[in-house]
């Protein structure tokens, strides 16, 4: 049987030299190859002992560590699926995500332990292990009785890979089922477009529980062998100082602006420096320019989904193959990667001509499976030839540059993180003296985007906006709490009494903007 498992591919690409550096963290230390293939084999013969079915599901809420990010290779190797959760998520959060997933296998933080393995075992999960990211933890202590040698399971390219969640505009999360052949796909395909080459080192910056730096980034590097400059956490001080010693960087647009802000980024800093890539939220073209003026780069900003992984980039450089330019053009997501067919469509189903704006439409190897046990959800997010509706709204150029121009689902992208107004509105309605809700994403000069309440009470009570933030403080990941909070008489409405979100954001636009 063809061997179609990611780690395959991945531990293909390894140079031959085993004891070269591949990772080398900010608090100095230096992971070989060889440390990468022995460590993650035995976590993978650890899984594997624990007589738990193929495709059972290893959830993770733990710290950045290059042990979280082995622990991702074991899970692939091992033909297990990989349920990575944001380390700010709470105990209601996930309570939902592990109830839901049915992990057989949970590991989480230390400090943790007490209430995650709770809900774990009340889910039915029966291993629960820790990790912490000073190299300790149960998870590493029984993996270290197992063998170092482990044969990569052979796995279908339509076997899941990874289960992401994200949520819709309505009702809870869902988890976007991403197989080998999807993630594997993309891999390949990026290493060409994005010209990887020998010698190049990525500076990993980015949290390792979404796309961006847990697939595209980590991926990137491995598939091409190279060594990765691994930061716990973004510091912009930190990054600047590494560019000397790196090639190609990947981060939200929030990152870049905070590097902007720092007096040490001069052409100089930047002069080792191949690639500057984008993505996850929109880049403001203020920060394009102002990049290019102070680095002498162009950063290349791309498109993606949890459940599409990379879907459009602007070029690396002219290619006669893909018939295009060179020119990397700012305020655009660049054009359709190969592969991807990508169409604009109107609200009755019809495609559009070029320039007009539209819902996107995607279809390709990368595109996920479906949500994981919502066949309906999965059904009513795709249309009857198969093309995948994104939520996004945007248009295609004359030519071929796609530029996206806004969102049909409601969603706050803050800081390259998702906020959902409905689920951040529904714990505000629920509690006591609330009448109704609204929030909306305003602009902001660092997360891009953050959410604002605005929040009406029942007849006769009086609230308080700090009360109510901190009571969701309590309940919610930090990152999805409203920036600030009014509280009204009355929300704007039209003739169908919808809330008319528009108005709101209108009327709060310039709340954190000079
Ligand atoms: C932190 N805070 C945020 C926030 N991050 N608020 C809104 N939006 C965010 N993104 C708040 C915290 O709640 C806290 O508030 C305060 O800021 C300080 O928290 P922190 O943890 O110290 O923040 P910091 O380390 O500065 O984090 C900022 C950041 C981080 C930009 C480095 O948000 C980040 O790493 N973002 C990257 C997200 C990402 O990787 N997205 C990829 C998605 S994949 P308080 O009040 O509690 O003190 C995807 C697909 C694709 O979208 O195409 O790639
Ligand atoms: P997620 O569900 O976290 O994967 O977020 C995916 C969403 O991020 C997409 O549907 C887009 O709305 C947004 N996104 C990703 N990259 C970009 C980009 N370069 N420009 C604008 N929006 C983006």
């Amino acid at each position: 049987m063809p061997q179609h498992n990611l780690f395959a591919a991945l531990r293909a690409a390894f140079p031959k030299d085993l004891d070269a550096v591949a990772v080398e963290t900010d608090n100095g230390l230096h992971y070989s190859w060889r440390d990468l293939d022995r460590a993650s084999a035995m976590m993978a013969n650890l899984l594997q002992s624990l007589e738990i079915p193929q495709g059972s599901r290893v959830a993770v809420q733990v710290e950045k560590s290059v042990e979280a990010m082995v622990l991702y290779l074991a899970t692939l190797r091992a033909g297990m699926v990989f349920l990575p959760l944001n380390t700010a998520y709470q105990s209601g959060e996930i309570e939902y995500f592990v109830g839901n997933a049915e992990p057989a296998v949970v590991v989480c933080s230390s400090k943790n332990f007490g209430w995650v393995s709770k809900i774990a075992f009340k889910a039915g999960t029966a291993h629960v292990f820790t990790l912490d990211d000073d190299r300790t933890g149960s998870l590493l202590q029984r993996a270290a009785h197992h063998s170092d040698q482990h044969t990569t399971v052979t796995q279908q390219a339509d076997d899941l890979a990874a289960i992401l969640y994200t949520s819709g505009t309505t009702g809870r999360s869902k988890g976007a089922m991403l197989t080998h052949g999807n993630m594997r796909s993309n891999a390949v395909m990026l290493k060409d477009y994005w010209g990887w080459q020998k010698g190049d080192v990525l500076i990993h910056a980015l949290p390792i529980f979404h796309v961006h730096g847990l697939f595209v980034a980590i991926h990137g590097a491995l598939i091409n062998g190279s060594k990765m400059i691994w930061l716990s956490k973004f510091d912009p001080k930190l990054v600047i100082a590494k560019m000397r010693q790196a090639t190609v960087f990947m981060g939200v647009p929030t990152l870049y602006v905070r590097m902007l802000a720092e007096p040490a980024l001069t052409r100089e800093a930047a002069q080792h420096m191949r690639l500057f890539i984008a993505g996850s939220a929109p880049l403001l073209i203020e920060t394009f320019s102002e990049w290019i003026e102070r680095t002498g780069h162009t950063i290349l900003e791309r498109y993606g989904m949890s459940e599409t992984v990379m879907l459009t980039s602007n070029p690396y450089a002219a290619d006669a193959r893909y018939g295009q330019q060179a020119e990397r053009r700012g305020g655009t997501v660049g054009f359709p990667l190969p592969g991807v067919s990508l169409r604009v469509l109107d609200d009755a189903g019809q495609a559009l001509p070029v320039g007009e704006i539209g819902g996107i439409q995607v279809q390709g190897p990368n595109v996920f499976k479906g949500y994981w046990r919502m066949p309906e959800k999965t059904k009513e997010e795709f249309t009857a030839d198969g093309f995948f509706k994104t939520g996004d709204v945007g248009k295609v150029d004359a030519r071929g540059y796609v530029t996206i121009v806004g969102r049909s689902k409601d969603l706050i992208i803050s800081g390259g993180y998702n906020v959902y107004p409905a689920e951040i509105e529904g714990y505000i309605n629920d509690m006591p003296g609330v009448a109704e809700s609204a929030v909306v994403g305003v602009p902001h000069p660092d997360f891009g985007e953050v959410g604002v309440a605005v929040v009406i009470a029942k007849a006769g009570v009086t609230l308080n906006a700090d009360t109510l933030i901190a009571n969701l403080k309590a309940q919610l990941a930090n990152f999805k709490i409203p920036k600030r909070c009014f509280i009204v008489n009355e929300l704007p409405r039209n003739t169908m009494s919808k809330v008319q979100k528009n108005l709101l954001r209108e009327q709060y636009k310039s709340l954190f903007m000079a």
